[in-house]
């Protein structure tokens, strides 16, 4: 196995033009021929985040930590990436990872897997794949953006699209194009274009929230798709973001919900609108909440819970003992280390859950999320909209890897997913 031979962090920047950490690590094959390969990796950071996520610190002080204490602890060790991340978490000593920090863990996590798929000569996927074989994810694409996205312009954040009867990843990414060209001209016809949110999606000017799922079920119409049957509607409606004083406070509605008004609400939009998934539809200590609409909604649509699991195995499994949601969305940088990333995706295939492979709103050209949902079989993925670099440099790996794999792949699990019972 090979051994680490250098740890090294620097601060970049983000898509929010914010500092973040970057790891680097070298590493040496296993022989005394091997040759030296390197990983690197950028940590992504939120802007609605669960309170039980790992604890980003200041980028100086994170840098600074894994120039000296992870570098010191890390350098010659076995590239074996569960004790590497066993030790990390040892070495942070916090329930939170708030001394090391989750910045400062994610990364250096990454940067090791990415090192050793580079020893093995190996894109990531396939490292992480080993000889199983793999299909590809189905993509859920930002076409509007609001919420912590979009100053609250709107209070949903995310109105994404799940391209249902798209046949391959690549088709999906093509059928969003046109989606996302549709919703554009329909804004700027009402003089409702405000340039794009954080993740890429429309930045709009909308009168109520549901008129953006009236105006997004319009767009996937003229572009020529069936709603509902071609294309549905994904939300996320990042509930926590919205809870006030014991209500949820929908600003641009001027309306104050309780959780049963709430709950009432999606249900008229799901009557309404061809969604086929809304994650954290409640906020995220609201477990009651939740399960009672996972045991009204959960046969019909995919409910997803983001802050409400922070991607914590624990977590998932007091959810699936009460009855909340029936998917999980995984993001690295909320728990800290891949290690665990992968121990809550398990959790959710012993529990049957549905697992999305998520990026989070401050992101950078680092494509490892793609790499994760494909080497480790996971059924979605979800990297905000369809602008911005960030954002294309991720959709583009993937057609990359799509294109590798040529006929040696499981089918594309999209119509599987998400056919509607009919009538
Ligand atoms: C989310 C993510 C991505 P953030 O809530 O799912 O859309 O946002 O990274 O700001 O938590
Ligand atoms: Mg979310």
């Amino acid at each position: 196995m090979a051994k680490i031979l250098e740890v090294l962090a620097r601060s970049v920047w983000d898509s929010r033009g914010r500092p973040t950490v970057e790891a680097q690590v070298a590493v040496k094959g296993a022989g005394r021929s091997a040759a030296t390969a390197v990983g690197r990796a950028i940590a992504p950071a939120g802007a609605s985040t669960g309170s039980g996520e790992a604890k980003c610190i200041d980028v100086r002080q994170a840098v600074h930590l894994i120039n000296t204490e992870v570098r010191s602890s890390l350098t010659g060790k076995k590239l074996d990436q569960e004790s590497i991340d066993r030790s990390l978490i040892a070495l942070d000593g916090t329930p939170d990872k708030s001394r090391l920090g989750g910045n400062a863990i994610v990364a250096v996590s990454l940067a090791c897997a990415q090192a050793a798929a580079a020893a093995a000569k190996k894109p990531l996927w396939k490292h992480l794949a080993g000889e199983r074989p793999v299909a590809m994810p189905v993509p859920q694409i930002q076409i509007f953006g609001g919420g912590a996205h979009a100053r609250g312009r709107m209070d949903v954040q995310d109105l994404m699209i799940i391209c249902t009867g798209a046949g391959s990843f690549t088709e999906s990414l093509a059928w969003t194009a046109e989606v996302y060209r549709a919703a554009g001209a329909r804004l700027a016809k009402r003089n409702a274009l405000y340039g794009v949110a954080d993740e890429g999606g429309y930045w709009p000017a909308f009168k109520s929230n549901e008129e953006a799922l009236a105006e997004l079920t319009g767009a996937i119409s003229d572009a020529g798709f069936e709603p509902g049957a071609d294309v549905g509607i994904a939300l996320d409606i990042a509930a926590t973001q919205l809870w006030r004083g014991g209500r949820y406070h929908l600003a641009l509605d001027k309306r104050d919900l309780s959780a049963e008004q709430l709950h009432a609400m999606l249900l008229g939009w799901i009557e309404r609108y061809p969604i086929v998934s809304i994650e954290d539809p409640f906020a995220e200590h609201d477990a009651e909440a939740m399960a009672s609409f996972t045991r009204t909604a959960g046969g019909r649509i995919q409910i997803v819970g983001d802050d409400f699991f922070v991607t914590d195995w624990k977590k998932l499994q007091q959810g699936k003992a009460r009855g909340a949601c029936n998917a999980v969305l995984l993001k690295p940088n909320q728990v800290g280390t891949l290690t665990e990333t992968l121990a809550c995706w398990r959790a959710a295939q012993e529990a049957g859950y549905g697992a999305i492979v998520s990026a989070r709103s401050g992101e950078t050209e680092d494509v490892s999320v793609v790499h994760l949902a494909v080497g480790w079989g996971v059924p979605q993925l979800k990297v905000g909209g369809f602008s911005r670099s960030e954002r294309m440099a991720k959709w583009n790996e993937g057609i990359r890897i799509e294109e590798s794999l040529g006929g040696n792949k499981l089918p594309y699990p999209a119509r599987r997913l998400f056919q509607r019972p009919t009538g």
